[in-house]
């Protein structure tokens, strides 16, 4: 998924990232596939192959912030989106084709951070940390052919302490193993140092010393978006596609995938204690803890009929799911 300010590049970065074909024959683009303002959450999905292995790349391209006078709860869109996710492979895993299941959880938020300013902004920062428990944020330098190399160095510092200030929690790159070759380590030392990775977008081929390479053509030279002098753009596609694939799907599935799953499951457990006290099967005993504190119920009084009524729906739900995973619980 892509995240950001609105202008920032990000619909021409997913497209650099993976649509790589579209350029193949070097047509001329036509009026729609030009690449316009996203209005909404948009899902492309794209086949491709590394090392002989075939994926199934779901990209999630969302409206970048920044046109409205106020811009509180920006990411609710985002985040309610990620929750989707998380909600039906909940479900899913709960039905009975469990075997099946299309995972559409987001494994990875690339979020763009403007190379204009001097570092975070107030709403880069409560946007990352509305996120962090949901998903593994990936931050990235926009634009990074509208600075020189010592502004993009210094930017990164400003970045990565300020995110280090703001306690935030960006994706984490896994300890690299000891018996790895030392190839390897070096790429994977260079990875890191390189965070947060400054990238280039373009939709656009041109020739470059005789070679058609994707770039940005200037008045005073070409910008190379694979050319790793210019930006981190190859790391980046590396990692995500390479090197660190199944290592952000396993934080996805153990960590924020979980944390979303205990709290259903200690909410639905709530439920059916204020509905059958008494006969409520689930003791104290096989609770499960959840970090996140559980509002409690909303008394009837202080709500609409309608409220009330899209509640006893909700809950009408919640407990036939919970009775198919005790189901479920019983027959293992
Ligand atoms: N200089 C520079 N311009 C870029 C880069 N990437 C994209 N642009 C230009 O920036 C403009 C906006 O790009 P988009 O990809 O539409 O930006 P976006 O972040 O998707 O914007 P929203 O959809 O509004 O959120 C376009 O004119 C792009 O050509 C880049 O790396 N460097
Ligand atoms: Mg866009």
């Amino acid at each position: 998924m892509v995240a950001g300010e609105s202008g920032l590049g990000k619909s021409t970065l997913v497209n650099s990232l993976f649509l790589t074909d579209l350029y193949k024959d070097r047509k001329l683009l036509n009026a729609e596939e030009r690449i316009n303002q996203t209005v909404e959450i948009v899902k492309h999905t794209v086949d491709i192959e590394e090392k002989g292995v075939k994926l199934k790349l779901t990209i999630v391209d969302t409206p970048g912030f920044g046109d409205a006078v106020n811009n509180t709860e920006c990411w609710k869109p985002i985040t309610d989106y990620i929750d989707q996710q998380f909600e039906q492979y909940f479900r899913d895993e709960s039905g009975l084709n469990r075997k099946n299941i299309q995972d559409n959880r987001v494994h990875c938020c690339l979020y763009f951070i403007s190379p204009f300013g001097h570092g975070l902004r107030p709403v880069d920062v409560a946007f990352m940390k509305a996120l962090h428990e949901k998903v593994n944020i990936v931050p990235l330098i926009a634009k990074a052919d509208c600075l020189v190399p010592s502004e993009i160095r210094k930017l990164k510092d400003r970045v990565r302490e300020e995110i280090e200030k703001f306690g935030i929690k960006v994706y984490q790159f896994p300890e690299c193993d000891s018996d790895e070759d030392d190839d390897f380590k070096q790429q994977d030392k260079e990875l890191k140092e390189s965070a947060p990775f400054a990238v280039i977008g373009s939709n656009t081929v041109v020739e470059a010393k005789g070679q058609r390479v994707r770039g940005r053509l200037y008045p005073w030279g070409i910008v190379e978006v694979e050319n790793q002098a210019h930006c981190d753009f190859v790391k980046l596609r590396n990692m995500l596609i390479r090197t660190h694939m199944h290592d952000l799907k396993d934080v996805t599935c153990d960590v924020h995938y979980e944390n979303y799953r205990a709290q259903c499951i200690q909410q639905m457990t709530r439920l059916e204690e204020v509905l059958n006290p008494a006969e409520s099967k689930l003791t104290q005993d096989n609770r499960i803890e959840s970090p996140i504190p559980i509002l409690p119920l909303p008394t009837p009084d202080a709500e609409t009929e309608k409220l009330i009524k899209m509640k006893d729906e909700e809950l009408r739900r919640m407990q036939e799911m919970l009775q198919k995973m005790q189901q479920q619980i019983q027959e293992q």
